[in-house]
C-alpha cells in the first residue's frame, strides 16, 4: 500500500439519510406501510396497530416533495456522494407482491437523476430499518427463510432499474443491530424477550445469506457495482488492564466482528460456532448457503461510528452508559453528548485501523455526527441560522482522526456525515435531536414551516470538501 499523506483525490465526501427518517409521504403513490409507520416512539418503543397521529416519521421533513431543494443544497456544499435508502415498501408495498409499484420506482429515478445532475453519486442502502409491515406481520420478518427470496426480488428490481445511475450499494443498515432491536432492524414482530437465541441467530443467518446473494446478483447485473455491508461499529475498551477485563472487551467486539467476518471472509468465526455449540443453537444451513457466503464477499465495509464503550469481566461493579443501540460500561475518560453518548474521536482511528488490519478491504464511514439541540437564531443580517460550533468541533476532531488513520495506511473511500439535513431521530422518533448542516423548521409536535436554513456548519463543511480535508 502506497503511503498516503491525506484523503485520496477521489475521496467521496457527502452526507447520509434514510428514507424513513426524511421522506414522509408514508401513504403516497402506492407506498405500503413499513415497520417505521407503527413505531411512534422510536426504535425500541411501542408498536401500534397502524399509523398514529403522533408518529412524526409519517411526515418527517417531507423530502418526498422537497428533494430538489435539498439536493441543490447538498450540491452547494460540494457533495460527491449522497447516501439514502430506498423504502422497500414504495417498491413492493407488501414485500411479497408479484409486481413492483411503478410510482415508487419513478420517485427514486427522480432523486438519483437530481443527484447526477450535480455530479453527486448516490450511495443506496437497500434496507435501512424499513421492512414492509406486511412481511413483519405475515412472516415474522427475517425469522422466516422466505424473506431471502422477497429481498432478492426487490434487490434485482432496483439493481436493474438503476444500473446506470447507482454504482454504490449497501445491503442492510447496521446488520448487527438485529440482535438488539429485532423489530426495527429485522421486521421480527415477536417481542425480543420471547425470542430464543436459536430464532435470533437463525434470522441473522437468513440476512447474511440474503446479503451474499444480492451481492452476487448485483455483480451479475453490473460488474461495476460496488457492494458493501454496513455495520454499527463500536470499539470496546477494557475498563482496566486486568486480563479478564481485556478478554471481556475482546469477546464483546468479537460479536460485532462476526458480521464483518462473514461478509468478508465468508465463514462463521470459531468463537461464534463455540457460542452456538455451548448454547444448544443449531443454525439451519440449506444447500448452497456456505458456498454463497464464501464466494460472494462484499467489495467494501461501511459502518456507522458514533461512540465507544468499555467492558469488564464483572460489569455489575460499574455504571453503565447510554449508547447507540448497544450500550456498555461508562468510560470515565470521555465526555458525553446531550444524549449520553460518549464522544471519542480517537476511537474512530482505532476502529479504522482494526477493520483494515483484519480485512484489507476498502472502508467507508457512512454515518458519524453529533445529535444536539439546536437553537435557530437571526444573525445581524436578519438571516436565520444556527451557531453550531459544537457540531463543527465534533466533526473536525473525528475527521482529523480519520486522516490519521489514512496516514496509518488505511484505505478509506469516503465519509458521509449522518443526518446531513435535520431528520427524525431513529431512537427517539423526534426532531429535536438534530444532526444536520441544514436546519429544518419542523418541531416535535409536528408543527413548523418546513423551511430549510443553513447552519454555521454548512459553510465549514463546504470548505472541508473544497480543500479535500486539508482545512479541517
Ligand atoms: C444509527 C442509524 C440511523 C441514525 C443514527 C443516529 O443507528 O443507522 O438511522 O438515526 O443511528 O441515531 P439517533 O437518530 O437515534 O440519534
Amino acid at each position: 500500500m502506497r503511503k498516503q499523506n491525506g484523503f485520496k483525490d477521489d475521496f467521496l465526501w457527502g452526507g447520509a439519510v434514510a428514507a424513513n427518517q426524511v421522506e414522509g409521504a408514508y401513504d403516497v403513490d402506492g407506498k405500503g406501510l413499513s415497520v417505521q409507520d407503527v413505531t411512534p416512539d422510536g426504535a425500541m418503543g411501542r408498536i401500534t396497530e397502524g399509523p398514529t397521529e403522533d408518529n412524526l416519521k409519517l411526515k418527517a421533513i417531507d423530502f418526498y416533495h422537497h428533494y430538489k431543494e435539498d439536493i441543490a443544497l447538498f450540491a452547494e456544499m460540494g457533495y460527491k456522494v449522497f447516501r439514502t435508502s430506498i423504502a422497500w415498501s414504495r417498491i413492493f408495498p407488501n414485500g411479497d407482491d408479484e409486481e413492483p409499484n411503478e410510482a415508487g420506482l419513478q420517485f427514486y429515478d427522480n432523486v438519483f437523476d437530481e443527484c447526477l445532475k450535480y455530479g453527486i453519486e448516490p450511495l443506496v442502502t437497500l434496507s435501512h430499518y424499513e421492512t414492509p409491515l406486511h412481511l413483519a406481520e405475515k412472516y415474522d420478518g427475517w425469522k422466516d427463510r422466505r424473506m431471502i427470496g422477497f429481498f432478492e426480488k426487490y434487490a434485482r428490481t432496483v439493481f436493474n432499474r438503476y444500473k446506470d445511475k447507482v454504482k454504490y450499494w449497501l445491503t442492510f443498515n447496521e446488520i448487527n443491530s438485529v440482535l438488539h432491536m429485532p423489530f426495527i432492524s429485522g421486521g421480527i414482530k415477536t417481542p425480543k424477550e420471547d425470542l430464543s437465541d436459536q430464532e435470533l441467530y437463525q434470522a441473522v443467518h437468513h440476512e447474511l445469506v440474503a446479503s451474499a446473494s444480492v451481492t452476487k446478483i448485483a455483480h451479475e447485473i453490473n460488474p461495476e457495482f460496488q457492494v458493501g455491508c454496513m455495520v454499527l461499529a463500536m470499539p470496546t475498551y477494557p475498563i482496566s488492564s486486568n486480563p479478564e477485563d481485556v478478554l471481556a472487551a475482546k469477546e464483546a467486539e468479537n460479536t460485532n466482528y462476526a458480521f464483518t467476518d462473514i461478509h468478508v471472509r465468508g465463514e462463521y468465526p470459531g468463537h461464534l460456532l463455540r457460542f452456538f455449540a455451548e448454547n444448544g443453537i443449531d443454525i439451519q444451513f440449506e444447500k448452497g448457503d456456505a458456498e454463497l457466503l464464501k464466494n460472494h464477499p462484499v467489495d467494501f465495509i461501511s459502518f456507522s461510528y458514533y461512540m465507544s464503550v468499555a467492558a469488564a469481566a464483572h460489569p455489575e461493579e460499574y455504571s453503565s452508559g447510554a449508547g447507540n443501540v448497544i450500550g456498555g460500561i461508562e468510560n470515565p475518560h470521555l465526555e458525553k453528548s446531550e444524549w449520553g453518548w460518549a464522544i471519542d474521536p480517537v476511537g474512530l482511528r482505532i476502529v479504522l485501523n482494526d477493520f483494515y488490519d483484519r480485512y484489507r478491504v476498502p472502508l467507508f464511514i457512512v454515518e458519524n455526527g453529533l445529535g444536539a439541540k439546536d437553537q435557530l437564531i437571526q444573525d445581524e443580517n436578519g438571516q436565520y441560522t444556527v451557531e453550531d460550533d459544537y457540531r463543527m468541533d465534533y466533526m473536525q476532531q473525528h475527521l482529523a482522526q480519520a486522516k490519521e488513520a489514512v496516514k496509518d495506511g488505511v484505505d478509506l473511500m469516503g465519509y458521509t456525515s449522518w443526518g446531513c439535513i435535520d431528520l427524525v431521530s431513529a431512537s427517539t422518533a423526534q426532531m429535536s435531536k438534530r444532526y444536520g448542516f441544514i436546519y429544518v423548521d419542523r418541531n416535535d409536535d409536528g408543527s413548523g414551516s418546513l423551511n430549510r436554513y443553513k447552519k454555521k456548519s454548512f459553510d465549514w463543511y463546504k470548505k472541508v470538501i473544497e480543500t479535500n480535508g486539508e482545512n479541517l
